[in-house]
């Protein structure tokens, strides 16, 4: 599959080893490329020690993505040591808690600014910064994570599915945006992994039932399997695809009932 050898790409996002955006680092890492990842406060020491795992150390900086100068430090960064960027993935999400449990007719002022702000948002910001080092190179890729929540409504998922709503409209805004300077942006719609975004949601294990009884496949996804379609969308075997949203849920989504 695509090689990344001598390719540079940020990843953002990264909580713990269950993350998908870890799982996308470990995915390009493994073909060659030479990441840098970013992580939020509270999970410094889960990214330090996961940057140990990859064959090429990555370079492990802090950011904050509701932060215009964080982002800017950490392009700096990733200028200063890589001379340019060939990819960057987002997969940052955060809602308050409490958002998705209340009834969504509940769903506050500051809890809908802070969610489309982290989830949303935040890749417009990313994009914009990574966009002078991707022309450097050339072009580049942009992908971003969302989930089926965005089209469907899903219980407590709430004011998240008006952000991946967002954030979809916003993969198709910045794709045209970019895609004259050789730039793609495309998203992965990925089925429910049981990550830290899930952890604690109250239903999470019924959800995981029904995708298994319902889908094609007739089982869950795995973290590996969105980490090589990422891959795929990233590399060079994608150059041909921009502003898509690439569904990768066994099949769930195709079904009426
Ligand atoms: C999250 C909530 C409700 C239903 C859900 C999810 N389903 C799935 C998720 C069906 C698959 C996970 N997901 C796709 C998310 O985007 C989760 C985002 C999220 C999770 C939390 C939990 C902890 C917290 N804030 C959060 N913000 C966003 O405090």
């Amino acid at each position: 599959m695509t090689d990344f050898t001598g390719k540079y790409g940020l990843v953002v996002g990264v909580a713990n080893k269950r993350s998908l955006a870890w799982a996308i680092a470990q995915a390009t890492a493994s073909r060659g490329a030479r990441l840098a990842l970013t992580y939020q406060g509270r999970f410094e020491e889960h990214v330090n020690e996961l940057s140990q795992g990859l064959s090429q150390p990555p370079l492990v900086l802090p950011c904050d993505v509701s932060s215009d100068d964080e982002i800017a430090a950490v392009f700096a960064r990733v200028e200063q040591e890589f001379g340019g960027l060939d990819f960057l993935v987002h997969g940052a999400a955060f809602a308050p808690r409490d958002e998705l449990s209340s009834p969504f007719a509940n769903t506050t002022r500051e809890g809908f600014r802070v969610a489309l702000d982290i989830s949303a948002y935040s890749l417009i910001a990313l994009t914009r910064g990574a966009i002078p080092l991707m022309e450097k190179r050339g072009g580049g890729s942009v992908l971003t994570l969302s989930y089926l929540g965005s089209q469907r409504v899903f219980p407590n998922y709430n004011v998240m599915g008006v952000a991946k709503a967002a954030l979809e409209a916003t993969v198709r805004y910045l794709a045209a945006d970019v895609g004259p300077r050789n730039i793609r942006v495309n998203a992965i719609s990925a089925g429910p992994v049981k990550t830290l975004a899930a952890a604690g949601i109250s239903g999470f294990s019924s959800i995981l039932t029904v995708y298994r009884e319902r889908a094609p496949l007739r089982r869950n996804i795995e973290s590996s399997e969105v980490g090589e379609a990422a891959a795929f969308l990233l590399g060079d075997a994608g150059r041909g695809i921009s502003g898509e949203v690439l569904m990768v849920d066994a099949g769930f989504h195709i079904m009426g009932m």
